[in-house]
């Protein structure tokens, strides 16, 4: 077995890798770019090698920069991980030249499969099923015309060097053929610089179904059944699932054993997995599938394989790479319970599913369990950039059956706590819990078909979530002055006596706030014993609770008790609930930003970033405008001074800890 390996990827299968690589007590080095110097696989892993800027091309897709940083840190092999260097075999090769082992496919191999023509020829030989069409050198439209004719309409076009639904073009009828053609080889040439098409007989109802292969160096190849990943979006997985819903076991053991051909067709070694469409017009039949083409690498959606196999799959890669045989013969495996796994992505579902950028300033994923597993490569305070794919977390459930485990998907979903960015996160449980779905009524336009019911409009904040802001916000208010009222040593203090954020006699405050650019007005009144009784647009409801000091608001609402997260930016309030969030705007001038100033001398971080230097000790007296801490954040140094002469009152962070935006990293007793 390895030593040391390189990891030449980032985010959560850079994590992935690592976790299972400690576990075997084998050393692990990261790479990493520009943007990435604080991220969670850096962290992890024993040694980390900066490899250039931020953008893919400068840094995670250089090859000799990768390979310099496994030779300088003396790794053995390099695992690409998923994406950027993971089916290139120049790279590959590389490797090997410079006495490196990339654990994957041999290169000759991985360029086997890469042009789709010549991998569904390979495949025809080795008796894998394709789907009946035409690959041929012949190029010339009056062919190619014939040629789908022969087929029988509808036809597919493909690119032969496509993936990506890139230069495919559904045509229905002859008349429409030469246009589409011109179409597809145009949209190919520019993609893939190569305009070289397939035909294929279009199937109108298709399913997704891939097999995980394992291949060693000895001559051994198994299958680790199947997945289901047809609940795409864009050619974007979305939900993946093992094992397929109502596969019938003949097919499932014809697709394995060809599945297995294919490998063993090309001389595979390692991970890999052979896509195939599935013909479900009359649904599964052991007859109507068809090889798509071969994936040369681990995948995303691999967890779902682990859960229903118990086998970790990144120690397999490693076993093999490093020469020794399969850990387990077909006979071995066997399928226990369902897993699904559904990818949390910084997107909006409202904007069209545009990736969302920004600071994750609460991250609170589900516990973890035997049937809660997840898979991240990002920490609350971390940030989702435009470089990188703005996926936040895989979500993988497990359960005896594929409705438990749909249920517990819906459940972890609805724990997983996100603000900063929005996500698809309500879009997942709309889709983990649509009657369709929950019956296996699957296809690859599933998505489309029910887009209706899977992008609910936005519902205005409710009552309940204006009398958990007020709550919030009251609550803030009272230990802001709570902390005055210590700080000034004054029990008779005016500001020991107020009832909400403000002082007044009224006993009620108006407050008003704005949710994409309606705005929502109530009113809060001040009970006896410090409960709130709020009138908000459907009436009122009485509030109270306390918060835990750690972004949770627990609360108890016309008798009613329950959990928020509450997140406050500024004058803005996001409240989380399970399966639901809110983003707020407070308007009221009053109540607005309010909840720093009676900190008077809480100092916050104003980025996210590290603390390179702590200058002071608690119970240090200091002079205002005296350097306190030094935080490092976006490559630069932020000195953070005393406002004014006082005494250190908390100091909860030390040197080289990362600190999330807003965190409080000092209290200061001021002296007037
Ligand atoms: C097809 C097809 C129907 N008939 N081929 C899309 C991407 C590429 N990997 C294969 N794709 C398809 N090929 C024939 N002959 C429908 C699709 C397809 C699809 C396949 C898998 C998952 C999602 C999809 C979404 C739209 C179309």
């Amino acid at each position: 077995m390895f030593r040391k390996i390189l990891i030449a990827n980032r985010g959560e299968i850079a994590c992935r890798v690592i976790r299972t690589a400690k576990r075997l007590g084998i050393s692990t080095v990261a790479v990493y770019s520009d943007a990435d110097a604080r991220a969670r696989h850096v962290a992890m892993a024993d040694e980390a090698v900066h490899i250039g800027g931020a953008a893919v091309r400068d840094s995670y897709l250089v090859a000799e920069r990768v390979i310099n940083a496994a030779k300088l840190t003396g790794a053995q092999a390099i695992h690409p991980g998923y994406g950027f260097l993971s089916e290139n075999a120049g790279f590959a090769r590389a490797c090997a030249e410079a006495g490196l082992v990339f654990i994957g496919p041999p290169p000759a191999a991985i360029e086997a499969m890469g042009l789709k023509g010549a991998a569904k020829a390979l495949m025809e030989k080795a008796k894998v099923p394709v789907v009946p069409g035409y690959h041929g050198d012949d190029q010339s439209p009056d062919l190619l015309a014939k040629e789908a004719g022969r087929i029988g309409y509808p036809v597919l076009i493909k690119a032969v060097a496509g993936g990506g639904g890139k230069g495919m073009r559904r045509v229905d009828a002859a008349k429409d053929f030469a246009a589409a053609l011109a179409g597809a080889q145009r949209e190919a040439a520019n993609a893939f610089g190569d305009d070289k098409v397939l035909l294929e007989k279009y199937l109108v109802k298709p399913r997704h179904i891939e097999i995980q292969v394992f291949a060693d160096g000895h001559g051994n190849a198994v299958h680790l059944f199947e997945r289901d990943c047809s609940v795409q979006r864009r050619h974007q997985k979305v939900l993946e699932e093992a094992p397929a819903p109502d596969m019938p076991p003949a097919m499932r053991t014809a697709m394995g054993e060809a599945a297995v051909a294919a490998a063993k067709a090309i001389g595979y070694v390692g991970a890999g997995t052979v896509e195939f469409i599935a013909d479900v017009s009359d649904g599964l039949k052991p007859d109507r599938f068809y090889f798509m083409e071969m994936n040369t690498r681990l995948q995303v959606e691999h967890p779902v394989t682990e859960m229903i196999t118990g086998q970790d799959l990144v120690e397999w890669q490693l076993r093999v790479a490093s020469g020794e045989r399969l850990p387990l013969a077909q006979k071995d495996l066997a399928i226990d319970g369902h897993a699904v796994e559904a990818r949390i992505y910084a997107e909006d579902p409202q904007k069209n599913f545009l990736p969302s950028v920004g600071l994750l300033h609460r991250l609170r994923p589900p516990a973890e369990d035997a049937h809660v597993r997840v898979d991240t490569g990002v920490c609350e305070g971390d940030a989702v950039t435009p470089y990188y794919d703005p996926m936040i977390a895989k979500l993988i459930v497990w359960d005896r059956d594929r409705l438990s485990a749909l249920r517990r998907l819906r459940q972890a979903l609805a724990e997983y706590q996100v603000a900063g960015v929005a996500t698809n996160n309500a879009f997942l449980i709309a889709l983990a819990g649509h009657p369709a779905f929950m019956a296996g009524d699957l296809d690859t336009g599933f998505i489309e078909r029910f887009r209706a019911d899977l992008i609910p409009t936005p519902q205005p904040a409710s009552t309940m979530i204006l009398a958990l802001v007020a709550l919030a916000v009251t609550l803030e208010r009272r230990e802001a002055v709570a902390r005055q009222t210590a700080q000034s040593g004054d029990p008779w203090s005016p500001w020991a006596v107020v009832n909400g954020w403000r002082m007044n006699d009224q006993g009620w405050d108006e407050l008003l706030v704005r949710e994409r650019d309606t705005d929502i007005r109530c009113r809060i009144e001040y009970l006896p014993e410090g409960d709130l009784r709020v009138h908000g647009p459907e009436g009122s409801l009485v509030a109270q609770g306390s918060l835990d000091g750690d972004g949770g608001l627990d609360a108890v609402i016309d008798g009613r008790r329950l959990r928020a997260g509450i997140v406050r930016q500024n004058d803005d309030i996001v409240v989380l609930l399970p399966g639901e969030s809110h983003r707020l705007t407070i308007v009221d001038p009053r109540a607005a930003g309010d909840a720093e100033e009676g900190g008077g001398g809480q100092l916050t971080a104003p980025m996210p970033g590290r603390i390179v230097q702590v200058l002071v000790t608690e119970g240090a007296k200091v002079e205002k405008g005296q350097p306190l801490l030094i935080l490092e954040a976006m490559k630069m140094e932020h000195t953070i001074s005393a406002p004014s002469r006082g005494m250190v009152a908390k100091l909860p962070f030390r040197a080289g800890d990362q600190v999330a935006e807003g965190a409080v990293l000092l209290n200061l007793d001021i002296e007037d």
